[in-house]
């Protein structure tokens, strides 16, 4: 037990309530027993993870008593959120809980927090299993993947070229999702689908557009472009437009309503999918908080009670899944448009 577990248990003990959810028994403020937890995200500026903030901000304050510190490097790099960790190492926050630029890169920082007494969990882009104590994605890998290889199919009717914009060529999450797209294309059931390409775009507008841009110049059969990222497909919606090129090819992924509303409209955008990234920032910070608190483990084969999102059960590799991703199109984009 390291020294803040052993404050951390001795603090409930001697308060004799749920501090954790923030009711002490004088009534003041939660901050005593504050917990400090770091949402270290890819990038700023992307609205995927601001939405994840709003969700850990809204877990923090049904908690009481825990703060949430947002941040992240302003390009998705592993060397930024190494740099970002180690300050986070030397505030002595008391969880830091990572979507990770590199699975592996971030592996020894992580490390060394947590030989700090600092719990460390991934969400989103996870960490590999040495550097954290579970890793949160949003919905199951293969289910994703499949989703976006399904909607192309049903945007073109199963036939036609389609190209891939990821976002950094290092994030695991995007990788295992186009993992299992490559799988699922060489499927019978997708034997009209032919994957030409994989772009990266690395989740900033400007070099998403521009390698959206290319694979329309050097694929003139291309029909889709499958962007498994907020960043991407917003950007690839928009080249296909700036080309006068909807209706002819089409864009589908992974997107925000907030930002893809506009090209449902247009028609660039058939159909895409997201889970709620408000319910992962809060579940995130919520299974962070318990972790500190002692009340849940955290180790393969346990389960953590994560507030209105009910109970996150730990796989036996330390893989822990939400729910399904949602499928918009004109039918509920405006209706989720307000959300996120
Ligand atoms: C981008 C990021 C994030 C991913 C979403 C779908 O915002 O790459 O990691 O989960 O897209």
């Amino acid at each position: 037990m390291t020294g803040r577990w052993r404050r951390r248990a001795f603090l409930s003990v001697v308060l004799g309530a749920p501090w954790l959810a923030g009711v002490l028994p004088w009534g003041g403020s939660a901050e005593a027993a504050g917990i400090r937890v770091a949402l270290v995200v890819k990038n700023l500026g992307n609205g995927f993870f601001e939405a994840a903030r709003n969700g850990g901000l809204e877990a923090a304050r049904e908690l009481g008593g825990v703060e949430v510190i947002y941040t992240g490097p302003t390009t998705p790099t592993a060397e930024g959120q190494i740099e970002i960790v180690g300050t986070l190492i030397a505030q002595k926050v008391d969880a830091i809980v990572i979507s990770a630029n590199d699975p592996d890169a971030l592996v020894p920082i992580c490390k060394r927090a947590m030989n700090r007494g600092i719990s460390v969990l991934s969400f989103d882009s996870g960490l590999a299993p040495a550097g954290r104590a579970f890793q949160i994605n949003a919905s199951s890998p293969e289910l994703i993947g499949q989703k976006q290889i399904e909607m192309v199919s049903q945007t073109l009717g199963g036939k036609g070229e389609v190209a891939i914009l990821s976002a950094t060529a290092q994030a695991a999450n995007q990788n295992t999702w186009i993992g299992v797209m490559k799988a699922a294309l060489a499927t019978p059931s997708y034997a009209g689908l032919s994957l030409v390409d994989v772009a990266y775009g690395d989740d900033q507008s400007d070099k998403s557009y521009r390698e959206a841009i290319g694979l329309l110049r050097k694929h003139p059969n291309l029909k889709a472009i499958i962007a498994p990222t907020t960043v991407g497909i917003t950007a690839a919606a928009k080249a296909v437009t700036d080309q006068n090129l909807v209706g002819k090819v089409f864009v589908t992924g992974l997107g925000l309503p907030s930002e893809m509303a506009g090209h449902v409209h247009t028609g660039a955008v058939d159909r895409f999918a997201i889970w709620n990234p408000i319910d992962l920032g809060y579940t995130a910070v919520y299974a962070a908080s318990q972790v500190v608190a002692g009340k849940a483990s955290g180790k393969p084969g346990t389960a953590v009670g994560v507030g209105r999102m009910g109970t996150l059960q730990i796989g036996p590799s330390g893989d822990a899944a939400m729910a399904q991703p949602t499928v918009f199109d004109k039918s509920n984009v405006d209706q989720f448009a307000k959300l996120f």
